[in-house]
């Protein structure tokens, strides 16, 4: 393939119209930001795990990751995208739909709820992590607890006693730091939460994330749990925050 034919290939060269490939992309992708209302947001799709299935061993078994990644984090997937698919609601991302969801289905907000929560989830775990956050994180959870022990202590706490299934978190709400929890897939994005914010970090306490290996054990779960953060992940969360 000649230089010429290389470049028109790649799209930098005019097409017949006089513009090339790419400036007709860039117009087009323009003018959709412009006039959002046209847009079919692409279908939501289940994130592939950071890490291999046993990578959290001892402290999360391969077993329970893999059906929790894959089957119960597939099945919010699935169902999100049946629950918006040929509606107003393919236009908006998973975040417009939190924060308006008691407009929408309880399909939505359980499978939408489940789709960030979980996203959010594997990433702030990792192999060999645990241990301290650092930096401005940890000056704002000493400011707001008064030490990490204490705050350790409080989301663990906030975690083992939510009734059922749900999660436990850490939120900044207006840049104030605050724990707390909430039933089923809710999140404290959505507009239905007694708690809200942005989630900083979340706990996932549904027995589908423990029961293989701890059964009734909640709480040694999450005191394991602590040594599979990864600070640095959350680290990026809070920074988002500014
Ligand atoms: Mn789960």
């Amino acid at each position: 393939m000649d230089r010429k034919k290389f470049l028109y290939t790649l799209g930098f060269l005019p097409l017949a119209g006089g513009i090339s490939k790419v400036e007709a992309l860039t117009k087009k992708i323009n003018s959709s930001i412009n006039n959002r209302s046209k847009i079919i947001m692409p279908k939501f799709e289940l994130p592939k795990l950071p890490y291999s299935f046993d990578a959290l061993e001892p402290h999360i078994d391969a077993r329970t990751m893999e059906i929790h990644h894959d089957k119960h984090h597939g099945g919010y997937v699935t169902n999100l995208n049946k629950a918006v698919e040929g509606t107003e609601m393919e236009k908006l991302s998973l975040e417009e739909l939190l924060k308006n969801v008691s407009k929408y289905s309880a399909a939505v907000r359980n499978n939408g709820g489940g789709h960030y929560n979980h996203s959010m989830f594997w990433v702030i775990m990792g192999p060999k992590k645990g241990g301290k956050p650092s930096g401005a994180l940890a000056d704002a959870i000493n400011g707001t607890f008064g030490s990490f022990e204490k705050f350790k202590e409080l989301l663990s706490a906030a975690a083992a006693s939510r009734f059922g299934s749900g999660w436990a978190w850490l939120v900044s709400n207006n840049g104030k730091l605050e724990i707390g929890s909430t039933p089923n897939q809710d999140n404290p994005l959505m507009d239905v939460s007694e708690l809200k914010g942005f989630p900083i970090m979340g706990i996932d306490v549904w027995e589908h994330a423990y029961y293989l290996k701890y059964q009734n054990r909640r709480p040694e779960y999450i005191s394991n749990w602590w040594d599979v953060v990864n600070w640095d992940e959350i680290a990026k969360r809070f920074k988002t925050m500014g």
